[in-house]
């Protein structure tokens, strides 16, 4: 029989089905895609390390694709019960986390709330907090984020600073079981969940688990609420938005409108000017031409009066030449018979 069990926890993804096969040896499934893979707290084959036998506990974590966080509790609550009732105590108990995770968001906050509740306070010297794909975070970017998971109040820091280990696995077999070497020699502790559920024959439901679950239930109601709200939120801004910007665009068309019409209007005004312009340079053209031809008529008027006058001159030259020589002719004549009579006088 095994003497050394030690729990692997942590949310679903992170490795604790692919570290338990590593290094014991086990075929338990792996998830490949998005979907959560184990459903159901498994052991694995026991091995032996530092000449002893180990056994390892596979858990599905909180926030499985598949089954309700009450659900999860309740498999891994009754699981421990019953080893403890067994006398299979744990001698340690792994944490996994994701050192590629560039977000510790709140699934993982979730179940990291979930394993502290499980463990308890009195059980952390047994407790290892185990981060593994390194290989997928450079190793400044690993380091630095260790150091945040390691100092943040709400996550990793409260159980280091109660006796927890932070260890590095590199994926190896090696690394596996230098892990599990720091674990094996401890003194079996029951967690919390085992003292509540064994020792003081309480119910799930009064387990500060069932506790911590009911919070991270209520959180996680808020959150959705918070988000739905915030969903409504961008819903409206979005109409909001949408309304504006066909408001600016009508606006825009009114005004392009008012540009072509206004456009329109000032052509057409522009040419009732031009027609207006033409028609009165034609009326004006019209009139200089009418001046100009009165100008003629009364140039030609002028000159047939002076033409006239000059005739009549010309008439009453003649007249007066006439009447002149009329004159002479009549003197000439009163002349001649005045000299005719003379002579008859004479002759007498
Ligand atoms: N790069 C890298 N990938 C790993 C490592 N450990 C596990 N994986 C991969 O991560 C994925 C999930 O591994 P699982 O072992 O199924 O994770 P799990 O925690 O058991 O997941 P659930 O059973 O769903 O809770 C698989 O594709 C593994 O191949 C690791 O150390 N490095
Ligand atoms: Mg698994």
């Amino acid at each position: 029989m095994s003497d050394v069990l030690i729990a692997i926890m942590g949310a679903t993804g992170t490795g604790k089905s692919t570290f338990v096969n590593l290094v014991s040896g086990s075929q338990l499934p792996v998830g490949e895609g998005l979907r959560s893979c184990t459903t159901e707290v498994r052991s694995s084959q026991p091995f032996e390390l530092l000449g002893r036998q180990v056994t390892l506990i596979d858990t599905p974590g909180f926030d499985d694709t598949l089954k309700t966080d009450t659900e999860i509790l309740k498999l891994i609550a009754s699981y421990l019960a019953n080893a403890y009732r067994e006398n299979k105590k744990l001698r340690g108990v792994i944490y996994m986390h994701r050192i590629s995770d560039f977000r510790v968001g709140g699934i993982s906050r979730r179940n990291f709330g979930m394993f502290r509740s499980l463990c308890g306070d009195n059980t952390l010297a047994n407790v290892v907090v185990v981060t593994n794909m390194w290989s997928e975070v450079s190793a400044e970017k690993g380091a630095a984020r260790e150091c945040e998971l390691a100092t943040d109040a709400a996550l990793f820091k409260p159980v280091l600073d109660k006796g927890a280990a932070l260890l590095r696995h590199e994926n190896t077999f090696a690394s596996a079981q230098a892990i599990l070497g720091r674990l094996v020699a401890n003194v079996p502790l029951p967690l919390q969940i085992q003292r509540e559920l064994v020792e003081e024959h309480k119910a799930l439901e009064q387990t500060a688990a069932n506790e911590e679950l009911k919070t991270q239930e209520i959180l996680e109601a808020q959150r959705r609420h918070e988000e739905e709200l915030q969903r409504q939120r961008e819903a409206a801004e979005a109409a909001q938005r949408a309304l504006e910007e066909q408001r600016a665009r009508d606006l825009a068309e009114a005004q392009r409108q008012r540009e072509i019409q206004e456009a329109q209007a000032r052509a057409e005004r522009e040419r009732v000017q031009r027609e207006l312009e033409e028609a009165r340079r034609q009326e004006e053209e019209r009139l200089r031409q009418v001046q100009l031809a009165l100008e003629q008529e009364a140039a030609a008027r002028a000159a047939e009066e002076e033409r006239l006058r000059q005739v009549r001159e010309q008439q009453a030259r003649e007249a007066e030449e006439q009447e002149e020589a009329r004159r002479r002719h009549q003197a000439e004549m009163e002349r001649i018979e005045r000299e005719r009579s003379d002579g008859d006088c004479r002759i007498f």
